[in-house]
């Protein structure tokens, strides 16, 4: 056996950490080999539904589930962590403005990234909790003793609903779609590039002739997907982002082929498709495989209309970061 992995999920009584933790014990992601330490971060008032979802995890008796701890602070939940999944945030209330929601789960953030520079120093750190590129930004920030590659945003979830309605439209199976990038914020501004993803190799622009479709429905069922199943399912995707973030996670333990790519919101360097530096943006970008470092894939063909839509989900992302100017620290 190996030296465990030690796995922080903030909001591990919600509706994602309870399709996540599972999957997390269960040997999938870390390895048959590869013990597993959960820690499950969570509110006092949801404190006993983490205590069930517990006793749920010891009745599977994985045997890759070495120890289960459950925390009402980050700084305790976070202590010696190499993974912080931070999903637990305030869902958007009725009358609820996006820059109210943003401030508000803004705090949280402050607190986490100020709990993970004091508890841990070999972490990634993986926002899934919204609007996660911002509350990603403000972790971050509020963490400087960690590097900032090491904090990314969840946009996985995205690339998965843009490959699947591709292989839809197609007929062909999902696995044939590759290089699915999704540029920007994950929110209604995002941009999922159909253009330089490919099905079985050929451009999707070869084998989807119907251009209309690519920029018009294609691009706004990727965007508003999230509203979508909330309408349909009375509550918003879970076991399918719990997915995304397993997915994300495995991407970033493997080494990504040559070229080839996926989607990550990453701190932009600023040297590449005119996004300033420090914004989390979602770029195309290749795991090296160790588990922490990565690349943004920085030679991709822009058209003008990706261009665009690029640049208006920079905007939304520059205005976000305006919001909670104050949280960042300098
Ligand atoms: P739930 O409301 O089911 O669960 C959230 C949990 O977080 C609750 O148990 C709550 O007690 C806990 N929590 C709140 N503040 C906390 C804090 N400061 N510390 C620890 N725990 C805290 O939400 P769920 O459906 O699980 O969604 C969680 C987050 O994921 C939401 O912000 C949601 O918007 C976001 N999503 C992000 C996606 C992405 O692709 N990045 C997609 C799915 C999802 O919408």
């Amino acid at each position: 056996m190996r030296e465990p992995v030690r796995v922080a999920i903030t909001g591990a009584a919600g509706q994602i950490g309870y399709s996540l933790l599972f999957r997390l014990a269960s040997g999938e992601v870390f390895g048959a080999d590869t013990p597993v330490e959960l820690n499950l971060v969570e509110l006092p008032a949801a404190a006993k539904v983490a205590e069930g979802t517990a006793m749920e995890l010891e009745d599977c008796a994985f045997k890759t589930l070495k120890k289960i701890t459950i925390h009402d602070t980050p700084e305790k939940g976070f202590e010696g962590v190499n993974w912080a999944l931070l999903v637990g945030s305030k869902p958007r209330g009725p009358g609820m403005e996006r820059n109210d929601l943003i401030r508000d789960n803004g705090h949280i953030f402050v607190g986490q990234g100020k709990a993970l520079a004091r508890a841990a120093s070999n972490v990634n750190v993986v926002v899934v909790g919204n609007p996660c590129n911002t509350n990603a930004l403000i972790a971050q920030h509020n963490c400087r003793d960690i590097a900032p590659t090491r904090f990314t945003a969840m946009t996985m979830l995205d690339e998965n609903r843009a490959k699947y309605q591709l292989a839809k439209k197609a007929g062909v199976d999902v696995r044939e779609v590759q290089n699915l990038a999704i540029w920007g914020n994950h929110s209604s501004t995002m941009v999922p590039d159909f253009e330089n993803a490919t099905i079985g190799g050929r451009r999707v622009t070869d084998v989807i002739t119907d251009r209309a479709w690519l920029e018009g429905e294609f691009f706004t069922t990727v965007q508003k997907r999230g509203a979508a199943i909330i309408a349909a399912r009375g509550k918003s995707s879970a076991a399918s982002a719990a997915g995304a973030c397993i997915d994300q996670i495995k991407n970033l333990l493997r080494k990504t082929p040559a070229g080839e790519w996926f989607s990550m919101a990453v701190a932009s360097d600023g040297n590449a498709y005119d996004v300033p530096a420090g914004l989390i943006f979602s770029f195309p970008v290749r795991s090296l495989g160790d588990g922490k470092g990565y690349e943004i894939v920085k030679d991709v063909k822009l058209s003008d209309f990706a261009k665009k839509k690029i640049g208006e989900t920079t905007k939304e992302l520059l205005e976000e970061r305006e919001v909670v100017k104050n949280m960042l620290v300098k």
